[in-house]
């Protein structure tokens, strides 16, 4: 089996935009849409000596019914745990802009999706790197806010396991952390 690349993330966070920019051949097939729930299967795009798997999103989908939305949450653990060895690398896809909200939102009843995504990756140990996606829509001084406040409350969960080096200012849409993404996967790819 080649190695792959899983993108991981809530819905709506940036994957498949993201799968776009690293599949460039392939942009015509990817579908990407404002509403959350556009990617309902795993799509699968072989790029020269790997295979990117663009996942869909877990949490609320525009749609559907929660029986759906479990439906798929079971489909990305059983993905993730049946294909541990051969993942060099999970791109867990965070909206930076909705991150506060929802972390706000969950944190008194159970752990925020997010937070327990991260943990399961690092449980199965997938090396994995963090997003901070949409980036482009924060003033400079908003952004290193939020991007602290999503550092914080991951390395909280992981209890320090997580390195913060590895979570990254990103934005699909001015490719900022492009570069420094496709170095950590050519890196991991070394590696595998
Ligand atoms: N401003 C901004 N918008 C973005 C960025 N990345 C993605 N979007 C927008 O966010 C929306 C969702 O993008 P998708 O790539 O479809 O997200 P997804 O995570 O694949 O969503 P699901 O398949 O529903 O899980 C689209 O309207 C994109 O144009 C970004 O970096 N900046
Ligand atoms: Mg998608």
């Amino acid at each position: 089996m080649p190695p792959i690349l899983a993108i991981v993330g809530r819905s709506n966070t940036g994957k498949s935009s993201l799968c776009r920019l690293l599949a460039p051949q392939f942009k015509k097939k990817i579908r990407v849409g404002k509403a959350p729930g556009v990617t309902r299967r795993i799509n699968t795009y072989p790029v020269g000596e790997y295979f990117i798997h663009d996942l869909p999103g877990f949490g609320y989908m525009k749609h559907s019914s929660k029986k759906e939305e479990d439906r798929v949450k079971d489909e990305i653990i059983a993905f993730l745990e049946t294909n541990a060895d051969e993942i060099f690398l999970a791109v867990h896809v965070i909206n930076l802009e909705a991150f506060r909200r929802i972390y706000e939102k969950y944190k008194h009843d159970s752990v925020p999706f997010d937070n327990e995504m991260l943990a399961f990756l690092l449980e199965l140990e997938i090396p994995t790197v963090v997003l901070g996606n949409k980036v482009d829509k924060f003033k400079h001084h908003e952004r290193e806010r939020e991007m602290a406040f999503l550092k914080e409350k991951l390395i909280e969960t992981t209890m320090g396991r997580f390195p913060p080096r590895k979570i990254i200012p990103f934005s699909t849409r001015t490719r900022e952390g492009l570069d420094t993404l496709e170095k950590m996967i050519e890196m991991r790819l070394r590696r595998s």
